[in-house]
């Protein structure tokens, strides 16, 4: 009798990324910074390079061949993403630099036209930077007034509190989808719902869920929602901004210049249609057209796969971290499945810096992520200066997170046999 043992995902995939075959320190690399930004399949590389070896051109502007073949690639890029989200037109797809720049697009176009003194804005303490500061601005500039959601005693969105905080003067709520500390997954659909009872508009950050599990902004009925390229198989210098037609219609210019305008005159301008109104001044070309490569990789698995797969890492995950009495896990549990919550364990071990965890597991290969994450506030809420973050992706593998198990228990042994 012959037993054929099906692959795994991760070990399906991983010859697709060259980056993870490698030693760092003389060890083979565990990548577990993903929620930093993920690795790139050579499918994303070989589009970057195929843009600048072939069509390197500058788009919507020229009629020669190049700029046509880049102005096509770029624009079914962004049909590409489209898709990917479910938009229900392409026009509704706003190319920006990242979702820190396409935040900040909504709260300059929409916000500072929009807001006035008394008018509140809901954000959460699980906020990444990018969606407080923009707010704060805002804020400070129109009076209104800035109401935070905290957390349940399971380290998750209070929807209970969050209901008590709507009102007929709240305008805005801008939450994350899934924490990038917390790893908890928000109940956006809920949210939206609860929000648009009360006539507020809501933005969604899906940076760290677009990545990781289907997102449907017709489902989720935001208005608008916002992911980073990098952070899904593609390059830096690219992300998007997903709204609402009639809404990015009414909402003005963000920045000005060549490509979002109809029409010059020396003392006024027209605006070109969307989404070009919104994208001033030459775009990441190649990183949009990779993007778009970054969309199809992720397509051909299925993103369906791909989270029920990072659920059984979850699983894993937590299953040994909890072997490890000296630690102590941010966010809420994973189910047996590893359901209920994202393939990252932010996490902090008494007496044992977060920096030094991070730099003797960088002597054994393992890439881990310490400090605040960007999410300052929230680590000033849960009363820790710093937290070591693992955050894993689909190419990742069991056995990575054995060697992970293992460098950590050494770490702490080391750390507690010199200070414990
Ligand atoms: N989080 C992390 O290590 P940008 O920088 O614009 O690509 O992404 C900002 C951002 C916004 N929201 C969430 C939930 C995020 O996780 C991030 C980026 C990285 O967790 C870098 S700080």
């Amino acid at each position: 009798m012959t037993f054929t043992q099906e692959l795994t995902l991760a070990e399906k995939v991983r010859f697709d990324f060259p980056i993870l075959h490698q030693e760092v320190n003389g060890k083979p690399l565990v990548y577990f910074d993903n929620a930093a930004t993920s690795q790139k399949p050579l499918l994303v590389i070989d589009t970057l390079r195929d843009y600048y070896e072939h069509y390197n051109a500058n788009v919507h502007r020229g009629v020669h061949t190049l700029s046509a073949k880049a102005t096509d690639a770029y624009e079914a890029a962004r049909d590409k993403v489209a898709k990917f989200v479910n938009a229900k037109s392409r026009q509704e797809i706003v190319f920006t630099r990242n979702a820190t720049e396409a935040i900040n697009l909504v709260a300059y176009s929409w916000g500072m036209n929009n807001l006035q003194q008394g008018d509140e804005i809901i954000l959460s303490v699980m906020e990444h930077h990018s969606n407080i500061v923009p707010w704060q601005f805002v804020a400070a500039k129109t009076g209104a007034v800035l109401k935070y959601v905290e957390l349940t005693s399971e380290e998750t969105f209070d929807l209970e509190q969050f209901q008590k905080l709507l009102s007929e003067k709240t305008k805005l709520v801008s939450v994350v989808h899934v924490s990038n500390t917390l790893g908890c997954i928000n109940p956006v659909e809920e949210i939206c719902s609860l929000a648009h009872q009360h006539d507020a508009k809501v933005l969604i950050d899906a940076c760290q869920s677009v990545p990781h599990m289907p997102v449907d902004v017709q489902q989720i009925d935001c208005d608008w929602l916002v992911a980073s390229g990098h952070k899904m198989c593609a390059t830096t210098g690219v992300g998007f901004l997903c709204g609402k037609l009639e809404l990015l219609q009414e909402m003005p210019p963000f920045l000005g210049g060549g490509e979002m305008i109809a029409e010059v005159f020396l003392d006024y301008s027209t605006y070109a249609d969307l989404p070009h109104k919104f994208e001033a001044g030459t775009p990441a070309i190649g990183e949009a057209i990779a993007l778009g490569a970054a969309v199809d990789y992720l397509s051909a698995i299925g993103m369906d796969k791909i989270h029920a797969y990072e659920a059984e890492l979850t699983a894993y995950l937590f299953q040994q971290l909890e072997k490890i009495p000296q630690i102590k896990i941010y966010g809420p549990q994973p189910d047996a499945k590893g359901e209920g919550r994202a393939a990252l364990a932010a996490f902090t071990v008494a007496e044992v810096h977060a920096n030094d965890l991070s730099t003797l597991l960088d002597q054994e290969g393992v890439a881990i992520r310490s400090g605040h994450h960007c999410t300052q506030p929230l680590h000033r809420y849960l009363g820790a200066a710093a937290t070591a973050r693992a955050s894993l992706s689909f190419y990742n593998t069991r056995e990575e997170i054995d060697i992970f198990i293992k460098a950590l228990k050494e770490t702490i042994d080391f750390f507690t046999g010199i200070f414990g």
